[in-house]
């Protein structure tokens, strides 16, 4: 079995910011004022995890597809050495905007003699800005390979149980810290897009919603709110509403306590820790309301679960 895991990508060093920005940008270089102001939140968060997270994701991921565990008659019953039913199985990591690249991914596993994989993004929602995007790379890097490698793509996940039992579990340990559970608003988060692709009928805030409208059902919310975050430095307009808005429209409705969920990343990275753990939680204190995240999956078990089970759906029997 192979895996094509997929996600964003970080710059490594600092001078590696520009040519980063440059390909999320689609070869544009920035200007000189919104370089400063990308390199000054990377500056003010110290260092995106984000590769580091993926990679982990990859490694457990790749042990937990070559894990067999039968319960424990079975195996004395069972073969031995217990094999994996679906063969060894290798996962690479290729990310959108950086290195290793979903290129340079896509013509590994090519070498390695990979002609039939999995191809899923380390992020549950399909939006045309963003899942139809690694897949643009990826079908023009088997353009330049001499055979092809067979994708099955898993596009989206946002109602998958295990996903959203991982996702409940975080959250409620958010609720154990509250003052007063009964009277707090509950906001899910997820990186804004711009509204062009959602006139396009793209499904990603009706997917987003259902992520949050399944976790509230699950922890029996009183209420719960969707707002968008991270909305990029471009004229267009873009999904919202904005959390910072979101926020502020919350105060004036009279909640002092504000529980918060980022449910369109799995991972920590810039856009947690930079808009929501810096910017947004400034703009609630500003407010007098009390802001508290719920601590993302990145590479624990329960979600590498969740990974481990899309695929092994999706794997061509
Ligand atoms: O930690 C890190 O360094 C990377 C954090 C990061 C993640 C991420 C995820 C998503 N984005 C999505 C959509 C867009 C669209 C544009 C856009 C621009 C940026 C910029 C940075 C950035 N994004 Fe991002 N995104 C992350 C970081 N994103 C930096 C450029 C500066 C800025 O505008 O803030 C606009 C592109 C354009 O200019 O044409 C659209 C979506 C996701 C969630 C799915 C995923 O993870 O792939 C959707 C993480």
């Amino acid at each position: 079995m192979n895996v094509l895991l997929m996600a964003y990508g970080t710059p490594y060093a600092p001078e590696e910011v520009e040519p980063y920005y440059t390909d999320i940008r689609r070869g544009r270089r920035p200007s000189e004022e919104l370089l400063k102001e990308l390199a000054e939140r990377y500056e003010a968060i110290g260092k995106s995890p984000l590769n580091e997270i993926t990679l982990a994701q990859a490694v457990r991921l790749q042990a937990l597809l070559n894990l067999e565990a039968p319960p424990y008659p079975k195996r004395l019953l069972g073969p031995f050495p217990p094999r994996a039913p679906h063969g060894p199985a290798r996962v690479y990591v290729g990310t959108k905007h950086w290195h290793p690249s979903i290129g340079e991914a896509v013509a590994a596993m090519h070498e390695d003699g990979v002609r039939r994989a999995v191809a899923i993004v380390a992020a549950p929602h399909y939006s045309l800005r963003s899942v139809a995007e690694y897949r643009e790379k990826v079908d023009s890097a088997l353009k330049t390979l001499p055979e092809p490698i067979d994708f099955v793509w898993v596009e989206s996940y946002e109602a998958h149980p295990g996903l959203i039992a991982a996702y409940a579990r975080r959250l409620e340990e958010v609720i154990w810290r509250l003052k007063n559970p009964g009277k707090a608003a509950y906001v899910f988060t997820a990186h804004s897009i711009p509204l062009s692709a959602v006139e396009k009928g793209d499904p990603y805030p009706r997917q987003v919603e259902k992520t949050a409208e399944l976790i509230a059902k699950k922890l029996a919310l009183p209420r719960f709110h969707v707002a968008y975050q991270s909305a990029g430095r471009t004229p267009e307009p873009w999904l919202g509403p904005d959390i910072n808005e979101l926020l502020r429209t919350l105060k004036e409705e009279g909640y002092e306590e504000v529980a918060v969920q980022a449910v369109g990343f799995p991972a920590d990275h810039l856009e947690v820790f930079y808009d929501l753990d810096l910017e947004a939680q400034a703009t609630a204190r500003e407010l007098g309301l009390r802001l508290l995240r719920a601590r993302s999956l990145n590479a624990d078990l329960d979600y590498i679960q969740v990974l481990k089970d899309l695929v092994e759906a999706a794997w061509p029997r």
